[in-house]
């Protein structure tokens, strides 16, 4: 009994050294083979990015920010909010820097809502790391009764990409003989784009404004018409019409 227990415990030991062997060893020889395979491209835009400092400043006024950054790009970006005695908030009242969670067509992808005093621990002056995605943001400043707002629009980071989409248009419905649809024809568009990916699709009716496309369109007025259509990319690419 004794002998078998010492017998099992050295078949085990051997086991892990077999398992711990075959874990380490293809460590070892899989990192250098990543080290020398480098992506320079992929370096250059997290520096560019992680580089990227918005500051937004506020003073006196209730009405609007001191300050505010003018454009941004997607990706990692440290954010700065200052009301300060330096920024010229002299009489000592608080603000917000708060990001829109709710309002339709702006991102509420990042948590922003910094409050800041000049006369609080950091003396009014805050940072936050936070990741920004292509789009709008709606700012404002939460404190009732101020009406300090605004937009951040951040574009694409990084991008090489200078191709529009390729874009087309199907007409289907019932002929008659002559090749006229009869009642009506449904219009249907299409677009790719192989880079930045397709920001959207737009159609024009008999020379109207363009308004986005997001289902087929339907042409029931009789008579001749014209539908125009162009798609935009994520890098703003737009196709020609
Ligand atoms: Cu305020």
């Amino acid at each position: 009994m004794q002998l078998m227990t010492g017998r099992l415990r050295r078949a085990l030991r051997a086991t892990v050294a077999v398992v711990l062997l075959c874990v380490t060893l293809p460590a070892l020889w899989l990192s250098p083979a990543k080290a020398a395979v480098p992506k320079p491209e992929a370096r250059q835009q997290v520096s560019q990015a992680a580089a990227q400092v918005l500051t937004w400043t506020a003073d006196n006024s209730m009405t609007a920010y001191k300050d505010v950054p003018a454009t941004a790009v997607a990706g990692p970006a440290t954010i700065v909010f200052e009301n300060s005695m330096a920024t010229g908030s002299t009489f000592g009242m608080t603000h917000t820097l708060t990001f829109d969670t709710s309002t339709p067509g702006y991102n509420h992808d990042v948590n922003v809502n910094i409050i800041a005093s000049p006369y609080d621990a950091d003396g009014g002056r805050h940072e936050i790391q936070v990741n920004l995605t292509p789009g709008k943001y709606r700012f404002f400043c939460a404190i009732p009764g101020h009406q300090m707002v605004g937009e951040l629009v951040v574009t694409p980071g990084g991008s090489t990409d200078t191709t529009a989409p390729q874009v087309s248009a199907n007409v289907s419905g019932e002929k008659d003989a002559d090749g006229n649809y009869v009642g009506s024809a449904t219009v249907t568009v299409s677009a790719s784009d192989s880079e930045s990916g397709v920001d959207r699709v737009e159609y024009a009716l008999d020379n109207g404004a363009f308004t986005t496309y997001s289902a087929p369109v339907s042409v029931n007025a009789a008579g001749s018409h014209r539908v125009q259509y162009r798609a935009t990319d994520k890098a703003g690419n737009v196709s020609p019409v």
